[in-house]
This record gives structure tokens, C-alpha cells and sequence, in this order.
């Protein structure tokens, strides 16, 4: 089994740290390819930059469908790009907020987030509403540290379980979702010195579409998430059209369902 973890920014370290924690808990038989978007911001910490990241987000799984992998993991938590990537990929896409925000809700009554900078709370609190029941997120938090600062911060441990311990205080909440790729490795010391589960959306989300192609699952191809209709597209993106497989960066064999 073949799964592409995507990371949707354009920095390779951040790619690295994430494969590395998705490939620690792929398991046997499933190959994790961790890829770094070849276009778009280095970090994506506003609604400017995650606009901007998405075609990369799509050249990059037009690429694994031209691969054949078989799923795909959207290694970025303001998850990018989801719906349109499952408009393209043959088998399952998941975001890693989404796979976090549903993991928590089978492991406790309320969760809080703990993201990057305050300016992304908004995007988490609107994926709350889109993923889980109201009042299962029961907070949003910054620890005021930007996405490229994260692995050089020596106190990043710190920051983020003391944001998380205030939040489990102010919110009454009993889990910890962690808000950033970035944030990938913090998971065990932070759920041992706060004796709460933490979820790392990484990992949850490879391990959530592992279990949707064992179970020969996909995306519905009924309804919206149909192949998009073919058009011309104009200027810069002018190669991302369907059916333009000469020279379409994003255009890929037909759907096995
Ligand atoms: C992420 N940004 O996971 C988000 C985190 C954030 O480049 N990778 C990024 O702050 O929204």
C-alpha cells in the first residue's frame, strides 16, 4: 500500500519531520512517500497563503495518481485543498485536522486545539464546525510561534504544554489536538506531562486512510466529488485544465469505481 503524504508549504525540512512521524506508525506494508510541494509559501499562516498553496497541493496529487498511489494525507492543518484533491485522487484524501479533530472525539467529551500564530484560529474553529459535533471543540489556542520557527525554538516543548494546560483549564476540555504539522514530534511529552491524550494529525490521518484501503473505501464519485468537468483554464494555471493530459500537471488515469 502506498500512501502520499503531501506538505502542502514549500519547505523540505518540514517535509522530513513529517514523514518521519507518519512513517512511525505506517506499519508493515505500507509505504509512506512524504513530498514537498513544488509551488507556493514556504509556510502557510494565512488565508492569502493557503489559497496560494493549493495548486501545488493538486500538482502534487496528480502526480501520485499518475503513480498510482493509492491515498493521500494532507500534511497541513488548515487542510488545503480537500475537497479538490478529492475531485482528483482515485482513493481516499484526508486532511490532518480533520483526521485529529475526529480522533479526539472518540477519546474524550471536549478537545483544544493548540495551533501556531492567533491569526489561524479562525480557519481551525471553521473546520470544528465542518468536522465534529458543536461544543466537541472547546477551544482554540496560539502559542505565538511562527511555522518556520517551530523546530529551531529550543523551548518549543514548553510553550506548547503550557498553552495546552491552560487550555484544558479554560475549556474544560480532556484532549489536545495539536494544530500544525509542524508540531508532529511534541506528541508524547506533551500528553506525559499533561496526562492527556495529544493527537498529531499526521499520524492519525495516515493511519485513518491505512484503514479506508484496507477496507477498499474511496472517495464517492457520485455526487460533488465527481471528476471536474473539463474547461479551459487561462494564464499561470492554464495547465492545470482536465483531460489536458499532454501537459496538465494535474491530469491522471481513470477512476477505478
Ligand atoms: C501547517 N501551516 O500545518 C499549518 C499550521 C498553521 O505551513 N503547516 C503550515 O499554522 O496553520
Amino acid at each position: 500500500m502506498r500512501i502520499r503524504v503531501v506538505n502542502p508549504n514549500t519547505t523540505a525540512a518540514m517535509t522530513a519531520l513529517i514523514g518521519a512521524s507518519a512513517r512511525a506508525v505506517a506499519g508493515p506494508g505500507v509505504l509512506v512517500e512524504a513530498v514537498t510541494s513544488a509551488m507556493g509559501p514556504a509556510s502557510i499562516e494565512s488565508h492569502y497563503d493557503e489559497a496560494l498553496s493549493v495548486p501545488g497541493l493538486l500538482a502534487a496529487v496528480a502526480a501520485g495518481e499518475a503513480d498510482g498511489v493509492d491515498g493521500f494525507v494532507i500534511a497541513c492543518f488548515g487542510d488545503p485543498g480537500l475537497d479538490a484533491a478529492r475531485e482528483l485522487a482515485r482513493g481516499p484524501v484526508v486532511g490532518i485536522a480533520e483526521a485529529a479533530m475526529h480522533a479526539a472525539t472518540l477519546l474524550g467529551r471536549g478537545f483544544s486545539v493548540v495551533t501556531t500564530l492567533d491569526r489561524t484560529r479562525g480557519r481551525a474553529w471553521d473546520l470544528a464546525a465542518r468536522y465534529v459535533a458543536a461544543g466537541a471543540c472547546r477551544g482554540v489556542h496560539a502559542c505565538a510561534i511562527p511555522v518556520l520557527a517551530l523546530d529551531a525554538d529550543p523551548h518549543l516543548a514548553d510553550r506548547v504544554t503550557a498553552v495546552a494546560r491552560l487550555a484544558l483549564d479554560q475549556d474544560g476540555s480532556d484532549v489536545i489536538v495539536l494544530g500544525c504539522a509542524g508540531m508532529a514530534g511534541l506528541c508524547d511529552t506533551v500528553s506525559s506531562r499533561l496526562g492527556v491524550p495529544v493527537i498529531d494529525g499526521v499520524a492519525a490521518g495516515v493511519l485513518l486512510v491505512r484503514s479506508l484501503i484496507t477496507l477498499r473505501l474511496s472517495t464517492s464519485v457520485h455526487g460533488e466529488y465527481a471528476r471536474p468537468p473539463v474547461k479551459e483554464y487561462a494564464g499561470a494555471l492554464s495547465g492545470f485544465a482536465q483531460g489536458d493530459s499532454a501537459n496538465s500537471p494535474v491530469s491522471r488515469g481513470s477512476r477505478a469505481m
